[in-house]
């Protein structure tokens, strides 16, 4: 009988004409302690195609089943091994494109965010314990002064801890999916060159027609362990032709989405209008502002009103100032607000199960300050807690396990 956890030494053999296929090593791991949480051989073979096929279907005939994607990760979920959120850092893991994202799968699968949503969720099933003692047994409480106390120990112990997980998710999941950063301003200004220095490659047509670029175009960079994802854009200018439109609503489209903006401007033009509508329109959003083509005049000075505003003096076409962007673009990804520390950062999914769930315990706050029937704040507290164990899996619905395990490739 093999030990568990010992590697051990030996021959594949063919059973049916006692012949022997390969030399390898295997392993034996008995439940609990395996990754599913089940027993689990792994047999570690040469790595011949023919010679893996043959020991598969050896081990085929002997009625073993093959697993489907993601199969053993659900294994290990739905023996209670690792919680929901656990099994999606895994995939994340595997999808991982830079350091940054790295450290956030490792965060969750250590169960980071398993050990917040646990905190917040057994609170809220104490809120829920209180109540209904007081439903129970109206008599033993000071029915008036409850109300106000619990919304309160709501509003700390659980909405607010929550809030904040959702700002995390809008502020920083750009950390695990990568910076959107465009790149904008009026025709023939140099984003298309300026893009190529970024990427160090030829990646869009350069000419010195304005409207050159009518698509966008997307490449992504690491920058600090980062990933980038930047897309140059058609530039922006008054009655384009119907074509360009197009090009100038799809590079709208993106400049709403980004993350960051690279307003760029040609220093040996004047400024008009347009420049100012455009900075009107994304006063919200994040703006450094890029002046390029400093090879041809020195002078040009800013509106004190962007005065506030991040600048880089650039020659796209002479490559210079290009390094003092990029170490901008790098102080602006670890910057005190964006730093990642060892926090936690929820995915879409998970995002909007504890969005979901706040709203219940919004619908629990207001009527307990109204003084309403605690059965009615009970069954929103309900609702509350079915909704944030959908992060850890507690409570989450068959299709949606399908839909998360479907990303897995086979053997994970
Ligand atoms: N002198 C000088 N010329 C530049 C500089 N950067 C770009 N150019 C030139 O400006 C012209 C337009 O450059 P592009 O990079 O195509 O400009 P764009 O903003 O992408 O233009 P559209 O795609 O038409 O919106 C080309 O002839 C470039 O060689 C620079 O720093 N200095
Ligand atoms: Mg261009």
């Amino acid at each position: 009988m093999p030990e568990s956890r010992r590697l051990y030494y030996g021959y594949i053999v063919d059973p049916a004409e006692n012949r022997r296929i390969d030399e390898v090593m295997f392993l034996v791991m008995r439940a609990p302690s395996s990754y599913t949480g089940e027993d689990v051989v792994e047999i570690q073979a040469h790595a011949g195609p023919l010679v893996l096929k043959s020991i598969l279907s050896l081990l085929l005939k002997q009625g073993v089943s093959l697993a489907e994607p993601g199969e053993f990760t659900r294994r290990a979920f739905l023996n209670g091994r690792i919680d929901l959120s656990q099994a999606e850092a895994v995939i994340d893991l595997i999808n991982a494109r830079s350091a940054s994202g790295i450290d956030l799968a490792v965060q969750q699968l250590e169960g980071g965010l398993k050990d917040k949503i646990q905190t917040i969720s057994s609170e809220l099933v104490d809120i829920l314990a209180e109540l209904e003692a007081n439903i129970d047994f109206p008599a033993d409480v000071q029915t008036a002064t409850v109300p106000a106390h619990m919304a309160q120990r709501l509003e700390d112990s659980v909405a607010a801890p929550m809030r904040k997980l959702v700002r995390d998710h809008d502020d920083r999941n750009w950390l695990r999916e990568g910076l959107r950063v465009a790149i904008a301003g009026s025709p023939n200004v140099g984003k298309s060159s300026l893009l190529n220095q970024l990427l160090n490659k030829d990646r869009a047509i350069v000419t010195e027609y304005p409207g050159t670029t009518r698509d966008l175009v997307e490449d992504g960079f690491v920058i600090s362990g980062v990933p980038v994802i930047i897309t140059d854009t058609a530039g922006i200018r008054e009655h384009p032709d119907p074509i360009e439109q197009q090009g100038i609503d799809k590079a709208f489209a993106n400049i709403e989405a980004a993350d960051l903006i690279l307003f760029v401007l040609d220093v040996s033009q004047s400024l008009e209008t347009e420049h100012f509508r455009f900075m009107e329109r994304f006063q919200n959003k994040t703006i450094l502002l890029v002046l390029n083509k400093i090879d041809l005049t020195e002078r040009f000075s800013l509106p004190d009103k962007w005065r506030n505003l991040p600048v880089v003096r650039i020659s796209a076409k002479y490559n210079l100032g290009i390094d003092g962007l990029r170490s901008l673009l790098a102080s602006y990804l670890v910057s005190s607000d964006h730093f990642i520390g060892k926090d936690i950062i929820p995915n879409l999914r998970q995002k909007q199960a504890i969005e979901k769930s706040l709203v219940s315990i919004e619908a629990a706050k207001d009527a307990l300050l109204k003084n309403q029937p605690i059965e009615l704040v009970a069954i929103d507290l309900n609702d509350a807690i079915t909704s944030i164990q959908e992060i850890t899996g507690e409570t989450v619905r068959p299709d949606i396990l399908d839909r998360i395990f479907g990303q897995f490739c086979i053997g994970k």
